[in-house]
């Protein structure tokens, strides 16, 4: 569809940013915090980025008031941040730690007080490592439980100054990279425990929602999820059924059971047929049926393409993480999909497609399937960024990358998407999970590298001024 004139963006949209515990904080071990599974996963020689840690990140923890500041100045609606568990409970159950509680009851405070609405993730992929070491984590029945006091937790010291509320971040991504290409914590490849592992995160996400009414009745949650749209790499229809299998595969799966709580019906004969599909216990529909979400949170970087792949065909690819064009590989599942270059797309340094027509597809497809609002969780451009002399970031590539996500978000919008807001990801430059903090998504730049120490400094980038007038004009001047 083409419009002639586009609808204005809602009047109460929330324009924000997007971060994560992990990646920003820092102070690993400091007011009580417990270790969790990314603190012990990246002193694993080898698995991170010139083994960058979490140590410090961007040292938020102590600097949260400065970075407040800096949304406050930028006019910034909202901010998206997640709780780490272990600085609430240490051990994962049993004890809190209230110097864990009152950090982020400052912070939202302090968000409050400047008028930026806290979007609150409660789990942003950082686990307890007792709860890992205890019971396996996402491996056993007993997190459910575990995560729902946790989420308990949070809703009554929190719930009266946080309406909205994430409950897993991105389920496909931690349990994919965690238990199936093994470059996330625990560092495993198991599909049979990867699809089971997931269906434990079905019922914890479910079960935690379902608690949220009783002591948020007036606030909103949902999941957000990894979306990642699928092409068809030609027009043959072996390519457009690939393309469909890994829709129903790598999205569905997980999106049918937050908005309905069932499973995809070819994708759970094929995961049957092979002997993966999870084990399910009397109750188990029944619950994820009563754990619906008010929105669905979408995080939006790139779409796929697919082609058909044999039985006997590929089915692992490197990811790049090291910022060098060119070198991620293909990969799939045999019988399946592929994945293939999409010519029509310009790639970042770490060979993500630019698609922001892609991001509109996305959001019609779960529009029309779901029929939910969409809050689009995260968004945004990881490129290297260059602090020239008088601290000065001329990063236009990420101002136009934003420029036209945000066009095709309200041409969304006209098409009838019901949008809440839009948090790009991130506020400051922080770390990356695998590709340390070479790959920057700020407005902010922060003097944080791999090696060695830093002042850590906060820097406004050019793109800083440009998300302020957006802001400002509602998105009028995009
Ligand atoms: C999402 C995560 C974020 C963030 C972002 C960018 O998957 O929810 O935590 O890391 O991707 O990814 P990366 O850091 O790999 O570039």
């Amino acid at each position: 569809m083409l419009h002639k004139n586009l609808k204005p963006f809602p009047k109460d949209f929330l324009w924000g940013s997007a971060s994560a515990a992990y990646q920003v904080e820092g102070a690993w071990d400091e007011d009580g915090k417990g270790p969790s599974n990314w603190d012990q996963f990246v002193r694993i020689p080898g698995k991170t980025f010139k083994g960058t840690t979490g140590d410090v990140a961007v040292d938020h923890y102590h600097r949260y008031k400065e970075d407040v500041q800096l949304m406050a100045e930028m006019g910034m609606k909202a901010y998206r941040f997640s709780v780490a568990w272990a600085r609430i409970f240490p051990q994962g159950k049993g004890a809190v730690n209230e110097k864990g509680l009152q950090f982020y009851s400052d912070l939202i405070d302090e968000l409050i007080k400047n008028k930026i609405e806290p979007i609150l993730t409660i789990y942003h992929w950082d686990l307890p490592q007792a709860l890992q070491d205890q019971y396996g984590g996402w491996e056993s029945r007993e997190i459910v439980q575990d995560f729902t006091d946790y989420a308990v937790t949070l809703y009554k010291h929190f719930g009266d100054r946080v309406k909205y509320w994430v409950s897993l971040n991105e389920q496909n991504i931690f349990t994919g990279l965690g238990y199936r290409m093994a470059l996330h914590p625990p560092g495993v490849k198991n599909e049979k425990l990867f699809y089971q592992v997931n269906h434990h995160a079905n019922l914890a996400n479910a079960s935690a929602i379902k608690e949220f009414r009783k002591h948020v009745p007036d606030g909103k949650i949902g999941p957000s999820f990894a979306y990642s749209p699928s092409y068809a790499a030609s027009s043959k229809p072996e390519d457009i059924l690939s393309a469909e299998n890994a829709e129903e595969l790598n999205a569905h799966w997980w999106m049918d059971i937050y908005a309905w709580g069932t499973y995809p019906q070819a994708a759970w004969n094929y995961l049957a047929e092979k002997g993966l599909a999870p084990t399910i216990e009397n109750g188990d529909f029944e619950l994820l049926k009563e754990g619906k979400p008010d929105f669905m949170g979408v995080n939006y970087y790139q779409t796929t393409t697919f082609e058909m792949n044999p039985l006997d065909g590929v089915s692992e690819g490197k990811m790049n993480t090291s910022g060098k064009k060119g070198t991620s590989e293909d990969t799939g599942v045999p019988g399946l999909f592929k994945t293939v270059k999409n010519e029509h797309l310009e790639r970042t340094n770490w060979d993500w497609n630019i698609d922001p027509t892609g991001l509109r597809i996305g959001l019609r497809r779960i529009t029309n399937r779901y029929k939910l609002p969409i809050l689009i969780s995260e968004n945004g451009l990881g490129e290297y960024d260059k602090l020239e002399e008088s601290d000065v970031i001329n990063d236009d590539y990420r101002i136009n990358y934003l420029q036209l996500h945000l066009k095709a978000v309200q041409e969304a919008i006209t098409d009838g998407v019901d949008m809440m807001g839009y948090c790009t990801w991130s506020f400051t430059d922080l770390l990356s999970w695998l590709n340390g903090f070479q790959k920057r998504y700020g407005f902010v730049y922060v003097n944080q590298h791999e090696e060695g120490e830093h002042d850590l400094r906060r820097i406004k980038k050019k793109s800083y001024y440009w998300y302020k007038e957006v802001i400002e004009t509602n998105g009028r001047n995009l």
